[in-house]
């Protein structure tokens, strides 16, 4: 199987995020994820890793807001100008409420403005780092459409909560919607995101489409990021009412339940017969992830990985979450191994 991996992503390396509380902790979503899984698939005979193509800004500006894109190429410059008393990441204070929907010219202003939360830190390389992990997506796109069964991008930064103009959640562009509105030009694609959070930015970017199934399978939002959306009323609007779907979980779901909910997800996938399949593969659905309260095993990520390779589609594996770096080689093994082809 291709994996698509550029080491662009080191260069994006924020010291710290600020959890809830106001706590400053080391940047969870980091450079060892990456390493961690690498090892993991130097290990394997199947897995032959590639440096992504360049795709350009086009591909990206089909699914994300031009003067978002323009924000995240300046705002680093911008901060240093300003002079901040502590230069270290660009993470904004203030956020737009309801009902204030001006768009402010200042820096801080329109960090605030595009930039959902305290998670998704800028530092110099983030920018240049989020183009390259599009490029790992289109890369593994590309495959695909050229016949190979499987491809494997692993992003980093990771990106299904980046919406059409808005970052969060350690995602700055939307690597797997990028990825999936590319393919559309070929057929209808599906997205199904397994990630433990919500794929908020993949249902934004989709969420008037009827090209594009998008489901996600994750943590209630009622007690978990993203808080506000990825509740299962959610379902599309316009002609996208009906093929957008969210299937939310309560805390500690395991193996059976989380399969239960897997299969009712493949079967709307089956009956929506698309071209591809774009999965946002985040591990933190794993039982000792450090942010998650999901508790699937190894073993039931490699049966979920089993089952959705058996609908037997063209498929675009991306990278999104998963913390338990000590666990992120294995358990990225247990999915990948069932797409391989010669499996
Ligand atoms: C990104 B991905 C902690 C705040 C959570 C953001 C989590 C982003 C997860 N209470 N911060 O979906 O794995
Ligand atoms: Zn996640």
């Amino acid at each position: 199987m291709k994996i698509f991996y550029s080491e662009t992503h080191r260069r994006h390396q924020p010291p710290f995020e600020v959890f809830d509380g106001g706590v400053r902790v080391p940047y969870l979503e980091n450079p060892d994820r990456m390493d961690r899984i690498l090892n993991a698939l130097r290990g394997v005979d199947w897995a032959e890793i590639c440096e992504p193509a360049d795709f350009g800004l086009d591909p990206i500006l089909a699914v994300h807001d031009r003067e978002y894109l323009d924000f995240l190429a300046s705002a680093w410059t911008e901060w240093l100008d300003a002079a901040p008393k502590d230069p270290a990441t660009l993470i904004p204070a203030t956020f737009p409420l309801r009902r204030q929907p001006r768009k402010p010219t200042s820096l801080l202003g329109r960090a605030g403005y595009y930039i959902m939360d305290l998670s998704a830190c800028i530092v110099e390389g983030t920018y240049p780092a989020a183009l390259a992990s599009a490029n790992c997506a289109l890369s593994a796109a590309q495959a695909v459409m050229e016949g190979e069964r499987a491809a494997f991008a692993l992003c980093r930064p990771p990106g299904h909560h980046a919406g059409k103009d808005y970052a969060g959640g350690y995602c700055f562009i939307n690597n797997a919607a990028v990825a999936a509105n590319w393919l559309t030009s070929c057929g209808r694609v599906a997205v199904l995101d397994v990630d433990y959070h919500a794929g908020n930015g993949t249902q934004d970017i989709f969420y008037e489409r009827d090209d594009v199934l998008t489901i996600s399978i994750h943590a209630d939002p009622d007690f978990e990021y993203p808080h506000f959306i990825g509740f299962a009323e959610e379902r599309g609007r316009g002609r996208g009412f009906g093929f957008h779907h969210n299937l939310p979980l309560p805390k500690g779901t395991g193996d059976t339940e989380y399969l239960l909910t897997l299969d009712q997800a493949l079967q709307r996938i089956r009956e929506f017969n698309p071209s591809f399949l774009v999965i946002s593969a985040g591990m933190d659905i794993y039982a000792d992830d450090p942010l998650g309260t999901i508790k699937v095993s190894t073993q039931g990520i490699g049966e979920i990985g089993r089952r959705i390779a058996a609908l037997g589609l063209p498929s675009v594996i991306v990278m999104e979450g998963g913390y338990a770096n000590d666990a992120l080689g294995r358990n990225i093994l247990a999915f990948l191994s069932n797409f391989d082809n010669g499996r």
